[in-house]
């Protein structure tokens, strides 16, 4: 079939006011660009006129500015699901412009599949090749593309020279069936593959193709610091103890690893500790640091949704495929994140939290426990069902003047059922077999800054120290109080708790 080729321009305006348009990518990585874009011009055209203009917005997790961005400054998003990480979409959702929906990356296939947000009308998927009978090469990431092609009136397709074509192969396509049809997902080991390397449409859905040449919009890393690489020694520390313990077999377990600068400190510590054998990723973003990794052997194989990359380090993956091809697979996020497969291979997930509590509970979305900062991403999909499963986080933000660790959680995200380890750069808290009052112990211990040691100690005498998670109802939230009034939660005064 001859493709109808369209500027971005035309694409846009293939898309009306009340639409939702589905979006390939997962962060930004393999996020459609050049569309959205446009749309924000229509948007704002529209809304000079005096027009209602504003869409829904379905993707994998995080975008581009050239999405989220664009369109939040532009007044033009209604509805979106699920994470994401830019500032301006994160001003939107805090000032109550934007219906933001944070649900697990492995559910928002299903959830979108079973009408839970309403119609998918239009699909922008970006391509490194479209054959003329259907069949769409992914670029740099999985996300939901293959549900919402499947479900969308119409497709537009990026098709995006900033991406080499040896990009095809890279993918693993595989969508399941809806209950009570589903059978088990086929994934024993990180490498295996189960699906196609495209995604197949009916060709007379894709209303244009928009050739673009836009590179990736990830963001860089800042350099490891003194903090984030005592944080990462810690995790590798405790993950070879537990080894030589005989609790990780000797030839090691899958790792999932979070997004960030600590993530890429814990993959650079656990790659230099040569007790640690290479080992293999189960996990949702494949960053910088684990490339490297592939590239010396210290990891063997990496499954994972997205190539979260800078762009120089993607260009040499595309320049090396032939050396890449078997050492990594990009999957849709329903199966890079799926639970059955992640309690299956046994992962070892590793993720960041904004606060813990005494009892092991973790807060990974919001400040102060109403202020979204990202969304819950991956990490319940990992956390719940790890083998293992650790937070890691700073002791202290702000310069000392917030606790990471706090009597309890001002928003519940992860809970003491499934948080197994926490890990600051003080040390590395095993919450494994014990009771709450077991746990608080370990955690003020081990994890909690020096300032906040006798704090933390002082709040437990509030508590009648007998019930099976002692709290002392009207001081457990004081610290974040107290940050709301003075600015420094060391402020706390427990004394009119008493
Ligand atoms: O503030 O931006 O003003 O400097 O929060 O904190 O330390 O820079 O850490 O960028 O790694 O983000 C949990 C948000 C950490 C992230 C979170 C302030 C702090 C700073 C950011 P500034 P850092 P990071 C993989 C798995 C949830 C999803 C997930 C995240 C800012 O890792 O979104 O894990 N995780 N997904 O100062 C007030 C506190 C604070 C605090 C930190 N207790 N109170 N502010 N900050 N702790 C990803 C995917 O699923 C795709």
């Amino acid at each position: 079939m001859a493709f109808n080729y369209i500027s971005a321009a035309e694409a846009a305006s293939l898309i009306k006011h009340g639409y939702n348009i589905g979006l390939s990518g997962f962060t930004p990585a393999g996020t459609a660009k050049a569309v959205t874009a446009e749309l924000a011009k229509i948007a704002e055209a529209e809304h000079a006129k005096g027009n209602p203009f504003q869409i829904g917005i379905f993707t994998g997790a995080s975008t581009g500015d050239s999405c989220d961005g664009v369109l939040s400054r532009a007044k033009a998003i209604r509805y979106r699901a699920p994470y994401t990480t830019n500032s301006d979409f994160r001003k939107a959702v805090n000032s109550g412009e934007i219906a933001y929906n944070d649900i697990h990356l492995s559910q928002m296939a299903q959830e979108v599949r079973y009408g839970f947000m309403g119609k998918v009308n239009i699909a922008i998927i970006e391509a490194c090749e479209v054959t003329p009978d259907g069949k769409i090469y992914l670029t740099a990431a999985g996300g939901i593309a293959p549900t919402v092609c499947r479900l969308a009136d119409q497709i537009i397709v990026e098709l995006n020279a900033a991406h080499s074509k040896s990009a095809m192969g890279l993918h693993d396509v595989y969508e399941p069936l809806d209950p009570p049809y589903r059978r088990e997902i086929p994934i024993y080991k990180p490498s295996d593959r189960i699906g196609q390397p495209y995604i197949q449409v009916d060709p007379k859905k894709i209303v244009g193709i928009v050739e673009t040449n836009w590179p990736d919009e990830a963001r860089g890393f800042a350099d490891a610091d003194p903090l984030t690489d005592k944080i990462g020694q810690n995790v590798a520390d405790f993950l070879a103890a537990d080894m030589k313990r005989g609790i990780i077999p000797s030839t090691f377990l899958p790792l999932q690893s979070g997004v960030g600068n600590i993530a890429n400190a814990v993959l650079g510590a656990l790659g230099r500790d040569k007790t640690i054998p290479a080992f293999e990723m189960y996990t949702e973003v494949i960053q910088n640091s684990v490339i490297g990794l592939i590239r010396d052997g210290r990891v063997k194989f990496g499954s994972a949704c997205s190539l979260t990359v800078t762009n120089d380090c993607l260009q040499g993956i595309y320049d090396d495929m032939d050396f890449f091809r078997d050492k990594l697979v990009l999957r849709p996020s329903e199966i890079s994140n799926n639970p059955e497969v992640v309690r299956r291979l046994g992962v070892i997930s590793i993720n960041t939290a904004i606060e813990a509590d005494l009892y092991g509970n973790v807060n990974s979305t919001h400040i102060g426990g109403t202020k979204m900062m990202n969304g819950i991403g991956g990490s319940g999909d990992f956390t719940r069902n790890a083998y293992i499963s650790i937070f890691t986080c700073p002791s202290v933000a702000k310069e000392g003047k917030i606790s990471a660790i706090v009597p309890m959680v001002s928003h519940h995200d992860h809970t003491e059922h499934d948080v197994n380890i926490i890990i600051t750069e003080q040390g590395v808290a095993d919450l494994r077999g014990k009771s709450p009052k077991e746990r608080a112990q370990a955690i003020i211990e081990n994890c909690v800054h020096p300032d906040y040691k006798n704090i933390l100690w002082d709040y437990l005498k509030l508590t009648d120290g007998k019930s099976q998670t002692p709290q002392a109802a009207r001081a457990a939230l004081a610290m974040h109080a107290e940050l709301a009034k003075s600015g420094n939660m060391q402020n706390v005064d427990w004394a009119q708790y008493k």
